[in-house]
């Protein structure tokens, strides 16, 4: 008879606690946090303090933020897709305790910023579901993350950034164009934004 480890979902008060005892170091690599989301999947009715929902946009809702990283969970309609962002020169990690998510990878084959301009081709695509974390390659950031139409569920994602960034480049690889955008919070901590 085989047998399979099932992990036991933690609360996100647990799991936020569990991710503050990493050490620096294991923010500098994927392994460790991948390990980590990995083996402790959160269970989703612990997360209702930090869901909000809006036709327009997926919203970014911030868990817990330290000088290391911050823990953001997303909310994400059907059919709502990201911008094609990277994450500068940061770590980011997924995890999806609701529903499902396709991450879509992109090879930067030249960029400038100070232009806008960009060429991008489309690479790998992954499925994120509450088995399957993900984490951004460092070496290949480039990525748009799309709760599609035919997945015909809301999808929440959890997402670990270190450090924590306020702002990412954002790229249209039709027009082969790229800029700088600010990100926002839509609650913090479960209260809404100001
Ligand atoms: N990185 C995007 C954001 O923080 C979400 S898509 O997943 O990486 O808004
Ligand atoms: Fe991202």
């Amino acid at each position: 008879m085989s047998t399979q480890a099932v992990s036991r979902q933690v609360s996100i008060r647990n799991f936020a606690a569990e991710l503050r005892k990493f050490p620096e170091a294991a923010f500098d690599r994927t392994e460790q946090i991948f390990n980590f989301l990995q083996n402790t999947p959160v269970a989703p009715d612990t997360l209702s303090p930090y869901l909000t929902w809006d036709r327009q946009h997926y919203t970014r809702n911030l868990v817990d933020k330290t000088p290391l990283y911050e823990l953001v969970a997303i909310c994400w309609e059907v059919g709502q897709i990201s911008s094609v962002h990277n994450h500068r020169d940061q770590n980011c990690w997924m995890a999806v305790p609701v529903g499902r998510l396709r991450v879509e990878n992109y090879r930067v084959l030249s960029q400038d910023l100070d232009k806008g301009t960009c060429q991008l081709k489309s690479a790998e695509i992954v499925e994120m579901n509450p088995t399957h974390p993900c984490a951004v390659d460092p070496l290949e950031p480039v990525h748009r993350v799309l709760n599609p139409r035919e997945f015909n569920q809301r999808a929440v994602s959890l997402h670990v950034y270190s450090r924590p960034f306020d702002t990412c480049v954002v790229y249209s690889p039709e027009q082969g164009t790229c800029g700088e955008i600010k990100l926002h919070y839509t609650t913090e901590y479960g209260k809404k934004t100001k």
